[in-house]
């Protein structure tokens, strides 16, 4: 698409110009009167311009077509200093050579524009109803990457349940309240639960790549025998790169419990069958993407064969909460039971856990906070998470 100006005395007058150059397929998008300005102007008489499209490609087929495609912007029937472009706005010669394509883009960026200004005034109303003792938290909240909704819901709460006498002079009672409230929007802590009466408790740990799916299962093994005096073995299905398996052979050798790896569903039924008087079978999964349907599928075989009695999904807090929603909803089609959030030490948005649990609601059964193997996991308490929400600048 080609857009050009015609300027001439009269409509008729720059039509025919147009026509001319731009052959009779031209089609008229704009027609507007020039007036030259300054104090002098009432000796000029008006100019008519018009702004007319043509399809290129019937341009370049066409032998009306006189002067080529790079022909300049505006042609004048008029001579003298009123037709020149020098005589209007610089910005209409932008808009003039702007192309439909940059148009559009422009009138996208307004229109997100306009929804930001909307949004920001929605907020603002909202806010204006909040008392100024706790409108810091909701700050916080932010700052910490609670997403803005889950945050006026909060503060509102929190709003709701101010004695309607209170002047704001207990800072620390409002602070009581908004952990409070901060703690039901936790949805439970559940971790794993291993019942004195029963043997073989066959727990799957999924999630992308990278996550830390086999230090977290690891920290876990270690933690449950050393500690607990627990009977653990640890079945590996990541068969893809030869040190996948040996990652684990080598935590396993140093736990001092036994490990087997899988390479079929069928070998999957007999490595459970081998471990069923252990106290808890880990099985430790190649990190898939969540996007890909034939890695899903395989995952699928797997946990169809095993039906285990927990499938924990892995997700790491350095990833965006819309990703890590995204993430859970795929891997929901295996069936998630609990989420663990791992590397808290390094992202000080907490807020990203909030957003994942509250909107998909599922249990959190640990957060890890390193890389040391069995140190860096624990079982989280709703009221520190309450406290790294509500921390100024975040921090464990
Ligand atoms: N900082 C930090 N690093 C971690 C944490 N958990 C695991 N890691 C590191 O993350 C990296 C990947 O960990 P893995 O346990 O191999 O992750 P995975 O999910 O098994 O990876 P794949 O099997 O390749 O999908 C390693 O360098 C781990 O030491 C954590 O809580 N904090
Ligand atoms: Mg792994």
């Amino acid at each position: 698409m080609i857009i050009k100006k015609f300027i001439a005395k009269d409509f008729q007058g720059a039509l025919k110009q147009a026509k001319k150059e731009m052959g009779s397929d031209a089609i008229i998008l704009h027609t507007s009167k020039l007036r030259r300005g300054g104090i002098l102007s009432f000796l000029f008489a008006p100019q008519v311009e018009i702004t007319v499209a043509v399809d290129e490609k019937l341009q370049v087929n066409s032998d009306r077509l006189r002067k080529p495609v790079s022909s300049p912007v505006v042609a004048t029937e008029a001579n003298g200093p009123e037709s020149s472009l020098q005589d209007r706005d610089p910005g209409e010669k932008t808009r003039a050579q702007t192309a439909p394509g940059e148009l559009l883009q422009e009138l996208q960026t307004m229109k997100n524009l306009m929804k930001e200004v909307k949004n920001k005034i929605s907020e603002v109303e909202q806010i204006k109803g909040i008392s100024q003792e706790v409108q810091p938290f909701y700050e916080t909240l932010l700052n910490n990457q609670v997403d803005k909704e889950l945050a006026l819901s909060i503060i509102s709460r929190v709003e709701s349940r101010l004695p309607r006498d209170s002047k704001g002079d207990d800072e620390l009672w409002v602070r009581d309240l908004c952990l409070h409230t901060v703690q039901e929007y936790i949805k439970e802590i559940r971790p794993i639960d291993l019942p004195w009466d029963r043997k073989g408790v066959l727990v799957f740990m999924v999630g992308p790549t990278g996550v830390g799916k086999t230090t977290t299962i690891a920290k876990l093994a270690a933690n449950m025998s050393f500690l607990e005096g627990k009977d653990v073995a640890l079945i590996t299905l990541d068969t893809y790169r030869v040190s996948a398996a040996q990652q684990l052979r080598t935590f396993a050798e140093i736990i001092g419990i036994p490990i087997s790896v899988v390479f079929n569903p069928q070998d999957l039924g007999a490595a459970i069958h081998h471990y069923q008087e252990k106290d808890v079978i880990f099985v430790d999964t190649a990190g898939r993407s969540p996007y890909k349907d034939e890695h899903m599928e395989e995952l699928q075989e797997f946990i169809e064969v095993a039906n285990p009695d927990e499938t924990i999904l892995v997700l790491s807090v350095t990833t965006d909460s819309s990703d890590l929603i995204n993430i859970y909803q795929k891997f929901n089609h295996i069936g998630v039971d609990k989420i663990i959030f791992t590397k808290l030490d390094e992202s000080y948005s907490y807020g990203r856990i909030l957003n994942t649990i509250y909107h998909i609601r599922k249990p959190i059964a640990y957060l890890t906070t390193g890389q040391n193997v069995p140190d860096d996991i624990e079982v989280p308490d709703t009221l520190d998470l309450a406290r790294m929400l509500l921390r100024e600048g975040g921090g464990l």
